[in-house]
């Protein structure tokens, strides 16, 4: 491959002595870096060779990015910073100490591929030795998390203590290691710095001045889309210069000791505390997107020569000579070791096991803590008022002198204790703080907010402005970041505000929280709990205050999704999802924050509700009632009236958990009344009632004596006028038609 002609005298352990450096880099680490960028090209050339004789299923390579991967491996330190690469940093990964083979095992699926188990792409990295989080392939969603991650950082050299293991909870399982100084790096294409969360993400990361490198790979394409379509004005660089607190660089990032000094010096602002630091590195993409894409098909060959002639890997041989650090005779050597090691570990790869089948259900949960068992069911143990649970300022409520406590209050006093118990939980979120102007609480100016709804009052007073904080005004913001909080070990608690503006989130609880466990074959998890105010019924709400649609969230599998109807359920199953170890969607409904029904007393300091079980609201003959949330007072009435009036005893459900659900309450009490009804407050068609009415047909079609009925909204949003959110939402009487026909079917 080598044309330049250099001393031949010359060899690899002669010149490694010499002492001159290039920007700090010595001789012998560019003769690494060359090695490895080699080897990044050789396992991408490899793969696609494989991919043609149908041996591997997907290609994607990092030819072209590989300088500024090296760069960075060498910057940054392995198992102790922290990195979020994207697709193309295969060259970076090889840097940090992952191996070719383990790229190879990815590739053909294997079960030993240490990313994945074959759940993911090649390319898709995760390597949890290196502190290499498990990436997915949504474009930019590793960005916020990134930030997160830095920001558990930052918390845990401010707060040891909360790194200490404990035993019967996630903290079990959850081993915290941070350094003080580590930094976090995260990378993107050009295209992916047009979506919002990067925008969110340099916003937050530049207002706490936390130590995050971002790297933007810019190749000039996303897949067949250039730069200037992407970016106005065509470049990234001037677009964020504005941030404060940042560290910019602009580097040709097809030079690899350009690109190290670019990272050294970010990395030094980084690891002194200055705030973050910003690579735009301008590389090429030599190989089309990807195997699927041929750029022939949107770029001129004059283009693509111009940018084959910047290739990273000709460059650095090139200045290995040069620089007379390598001859040919080196170079050559080096290149025949790396292909004979290429061809070993292609066959051994080939020859690697792959995934059984049956392991597909292997780590959507937590394998270590499941939270329907019995270590989550205790009773309630009501504590005197005057206990810490009351804390000195609970939620505002008018049951404050009452034993019996709302729903609000309870949620409140479980997260103050819980909080009290577990220095790992941070709450953040959209007003959820007293106040921000931390001065004015200080110096008693102000009460506090603590939330729209006040659930989250008096816990940064007691707490701390550190472990509860108000977010921007972004929900991609919140969840993104507690995802990567909760990937080194913190228990974020988050809020979203209402349930009707969770959808910016969207993007992170499906395809990442949810997830992560189960693509990382249980590497990596982020037991996040999402606090999330939900519902109707609110005289006024309207289509953007009212909306349910929990079926969404239950529709995703890696979810917990759990709904209570009263305030002791509330507080059980809050501090399960505290406790456990799995991601969960905490939904409260507002109407029932403050309702009459189901106030109770302050359960206790240990109060859990085990996911997966149903509470029987009323045992009955007639007809089983299977709800949710704020339909179960209203079935209640119903059921009630029904049998004031008609005689007919109904046996209802309350499910409390979604996700799980608790089959065997339904199935029993089904094959006892034979008559099903299932009552929902969100619209009817598609909804979580659909599930529950097909499962019912299906295993138990020969214990039904009627139709399985369903009773929810009509197939609309929630309008304001009161007369029409009465018409709209499942009201009383509807449910006791609903029953009273079935009943008599
Ligand atoms: C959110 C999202 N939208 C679309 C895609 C499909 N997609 C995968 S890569 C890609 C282009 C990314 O371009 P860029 O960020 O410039 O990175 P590059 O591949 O050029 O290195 C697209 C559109 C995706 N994976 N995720
Ligand atoms: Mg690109």
């Amino acid at each position: 491959m080598a044309t330049t002609k250099v001393d031949p005298k010359l060899n690899e352990s002669d010149i490694a002595k010499t002492a001159k450096t290039y920007q700090g880099l010595t001789s012998q680490q560019l003769i690494d870096a060359y090695r490895i960028m080699f080897t990044s090209r050789r396992v991408d050339d490899r793969e696609i060779l494989l991919k043609r004789q149908q041996k591997v299923f997907f290609q994607i390579s990092g030819a072209g990015h590989e300088a500024v991967g090296v760069a960075a491996g060498f910057v940054l330190k392995p198992g102790y910073d922290w990195f979020y690469p994207y697709y193309r940093d295969r060259a970076l990964c090889l840097a940090l100490g992952a191996t070719p083979y383990e790229m190879l095992l990815g590739a053909v699926g294997a079960a030993d591929d240490p990313s994945s188990g074959g759940r993911q792409m090649p390319s898709h990295w995760a390597f949890k030795r290196l502190n290499v989080v498990t990436q997915s392939s949504a474009t930019g969603t590793q960005i916020l998390q990134a930030v997160g991650c830095a920001e558990a950082g930052r918390y845990f050299a401010q707060h040891p203590n909360a790194a200490r293991k404990a035993e019967g909870d996630y903290r079990q399982f959850k081993d915290v290691q941070f350094q003080g100084d580590e930094i976090t790096y995260v990378s993107l294409g050009d295209g992916t710095t047009s979506g919002g969360e990067f925008w969110e993400a340099l916003n937050t990361a530049s207002n706490r001045r936390l130590p995050v490198i971002f790297c933007v790979e810019d190749n000039q394409y996303a897949i067949s889309v250039p730069v200037e379509v992407q970016t106005s004005g065509g470049n990234i660089s001037r677009l964020v210069s504005g941030f404060p607190n940042f560290h910019f660089e602009e580097i040709d990032g097809t030079e690899p000791v350009v690109a190290y000094a670019a990272f050294k010096r970010a990395a030094d602002y980084c690891r002194a505390g200055h705030g973050p630091g910003f690579v735009h590195a301008h590389v090429i993409r030599p190989y089309s997107h990807s195997l699927s894409d041929d750029e022939r098909l949107y770029r001129p060959d004059a283009e693509r020569q111009a940018d084959a002639a910047r290739d990273p890997v000709h460059r650095l041989q090139l200045f290995l000579l040069r620089e007379g650090i390598l001859d040919e005779k080196g170079i050559n050597k080096i290149e025949k070791e790396i292909d004979e090691q290429m061809q070993a570990d292609t066959d051994r790869a080939l020859e690697a096991a792959v995934p059984q089948p049956e392991t597909i259900y292997n780590f959507v949960y937590s394998p270590d803590l499941d939270p329907t068992s019995a270590a989550f069911e205790t009773h309630p143990a009501p504590a005197a008022p005057e206990t810490a649970a009351e804390g000195k300022r609970s939620a505002d409520s008018p049951s404050k002198t009452s034993p019996n406590k709302t729903m609000a209050d309870l949620i409140n006093a479980t997260l103050r204790d819980e909080m009290g118990r577990d220095e790992r939980i941070v709450i953040f979120g959209e007003d959820v703080a007293d106040a921000s102007r931390e001065e004015y609480l200080k110096q008693k100016l102000i009460k506090g907010k603590g939330g729209v709804f006040k659930l989250t009052a008096g816990l940064q007073l007691q707490f701390g402005p550190d472990r509860v904080f108000n977010s921007p005004l972004a929900e991609a913001n919140i969840v993104g970041r507690a995802t990567g909080m909760a990937t080194r070990g913190l228990k974020p608690v988050v809020e979203i505000q209402f349930f009707d503006y969770i959808w910016p989130a969207m993007m992170q609880l499906r395809d990442e929280l949810a997830i992560i466990r189960w693509r990382s074959n249980n590497a990596f998890s982020a037991p996040v709990v999402v606090r999330v105010a939900i519902g109707g019924y609110l005289t006024g709400g309207a289509i953007y205050h009212s909306q349910c649609g929990e079926s969404i969230f239950t529709h995703t599998p890696g979810l917990r999704v759990v709904f209570p109807s009263n305030a002791l359920d509330a507080a059980g199953l809050l501090r399960t999802a505290i406790r456990c170890d799995d991601p969960v969607l905490f939904l409260e409904h507002k109407r029932l924050y403050r309702e009459t029904y189901g106030r109770a007393p302050y359960p206790g300091t240990d109060y859990m509700v085990p996911f997966g079980k149903a509470k029987i609201v009323q045992p009955g003959t007639g007809l089983t009632v299977i709800t949710y949330g704020a339909v179960v007072p209203r079935a209640l009435q119903a059921a009630q009236k029904l049998e004031r009036e008609h005689q007919v005893s109904v046996e209802l459900i309350d499910l409390r958990s979604l996700n799980p659900f608790d089959w065997h309450a339904i199935a029993a009490s089904v094959k006892k009344t034979n008559r099903a009804l299932i009552a929902y407050e969100d619209t009817l068609s598609w909804g979580y009632g659909a599930e529950i009415a097909a499962r019912i047909a299906d295993q138990l079609f020969h214990d039904l004596d009627a139709p399985v009925k369903r009773v929810a909204a009509t197939d609309t949003f929630v309008a304001y006028q009161p007369i029409l959110e009465n018409a709209i939402l499942p009201q009383a009487a509807d449910l006791f038609r609903a029953m009273k026909e079935l009943a008599e079917f």
